[in-house]
């Protein structure tokens, strides 16, 4: 798998690099890369237009791509696979068009204490704007939600639930597909950012039973800029247009103007269309892998992790639920995450330090960030060793 990713096979500060910065962006498999290049190569052109060969054969990778995603995620139909910037761009697209023309001042949208800020910052706006009221679901000292108080929440029946399906700071799977049901028994819509799953677990929006599920591209080994909006057909096909603009209409004329149906209503104007081909072979890629045999050595490679770094002195992990996929964050009693990543670094490791988009969680358990080890399906028990080796020396230097 390693020789799949080239970008793995380098050194940093002449070290032989070890990438544990996953959960920011996954590398690149050659696969995506070579479908780039073709794409660039062979079939640059633009999609839905042109009656020539090249942006025909543009239109169906296109195409492809949107219906290898939706395969992937077990979509109903590549309708209901709208194209984006990312997950962040996804999530806006939500609270502007599904969440502002509907929110007013009796409302409430719940989001939990872990979410990352793009999980919350647009539903602040939408509320901001409408006069609703934003609540919080709270979570547990471990980085588990605390399910009581989130039950008590939904009861109250929000607006809408906002939900990461994996905490990007400290690893938490939720349990979705039951907070899922319980929201919808009290007609509750949910909407899952999925930016943190999509790399490590199977994920079928049907089965979730998901109003809306988001993600990014290069969070799952595809290219930067491109992401995924999927919504149930009723729900999208309820949205109004984001964005005005090429693509996304029937008819234009200064009379007024009529709408493309889904998915193309919600796509104006160019598309990144090498991303969305390079994110079709990503999905590709994905959808060849044996799932067990990734997720089992996923969980060897954390627990792992979790075992070696609970053995160094004066560090403690952040974030040990029982239900956890590919992140350990931990601090120093006494070293600022910021000079650990910074020596890290200059041996050739990448992790991230900070508060990974999550100040309201780092508020909450009292810290100013956090050393972010995120794994991938290439990590290797041997990237731990490094990583402890690594710990060694910032202890020598600073501890
Ligand atoms: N988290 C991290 O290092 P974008 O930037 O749109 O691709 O993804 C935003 C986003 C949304 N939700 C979750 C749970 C995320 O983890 C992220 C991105 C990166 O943790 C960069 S801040």
């Amino acid at each position: 798998m390693r020789d799949a990713f080239p970008a793995l096979h380098q050194t940093a500060y002449d070290e032989p690099l070890v990438y544990l910065d996953n959960a920011a962006t996954t590398q690149k498999p050659k696969a995506v890369l070579d479908r780039l290049e073709r794409y660039y190569a062979r079939e640059n052109s633009n999609v839905h237009r042109g009656v020539h060969k090249l942006s025909q054969e543009a239109t169906d990778a296109f195409e492809d791509a949107r219906s290898a995603v939706a395969r992937l995620i077990n979509a109903p139909s590549s309708d209901q696979v709208i194209f984006t910037r990312g997950c962040t761009d996804s999530l806006n697209v939500i609270a502007h068009t599904f969440a502002r023309p509907r929110l007013g001042p009796d409302d409430t949208v719940v989001v939990t204490h872990m979410e990352h800020h793009s999980n919350i910052v647009p539903w602040q706006m939408a509320c901001e704007a409408t006069g609703a009221t934003l609540k919080v679901w709270p979570i547990h000292d471990d980085g588990t939600l605390d399910m009581e108080a989130g039950m008590r929440l939904i009861e109250e029946e929000p607006f809408l639930l906002a939900i990461g399906h994996v905490s990007n700071a400290l690893g938490t799977i939720h349990p979705v597909k039951s907070i899922i049901e319980t929201a919808h028994r009290h007609g509750v819509p949910v909407v899952v950012d999925g930016a943190q799953s999509m790399a490590h677990l199977p994920v079928d929006v049907q089965a979730l039973d998901a109003d809306f599920y988001v993600f990014s591209g290069h969070k799952m080994f595809g290219p930067t800029g491109i992401g995924v909006l999927y919504g149930k057909y009723d729900l999208l096909d309820s949205l109004p247009p984001y964005q005005g603009g090429g693509d996304m209409i029937d008819e234009v004329s200064f009379d007024g103007t009529t709408y493309a149906d889904l998915p193309h209503r919600l796509e104006a104007g160019t598309p990144h269309i090498a991303g969305v081909i390079g994110l079709g072979a990503a999905a590709e890629f994905i959808e060849q892998l044996d799932h067990e045999a990734v997720q089992a050595h996923e969980d060897d490679v954390l627990q792992y992790a979790h075992e070696q770094l609970s053995e160094i002195d004066g560090l403690r992990l952040i974030g040990t639920a029982p239900h956890k996929t590919s992140v350990c964050s931990f601090v120093f009693d006494d070293i600022h995450p910021y000079d650990a990543g910074t020596i890290l670094d200059r041996l050739g490791i990448a992790v991230r330090t900070g508060h990974h988009c999550t100040q309201p969680l780092m508020e909450r358990l009292d810290l100013p960030g956090t050393i972010r080890a995120s794994f991938a399906l290439y990590n290797t028990r041997e990237d731990v060793d490094r990583l402890v080796q690594g710990l060694g020396r910032v202890q020598t230097m600073f501890g």
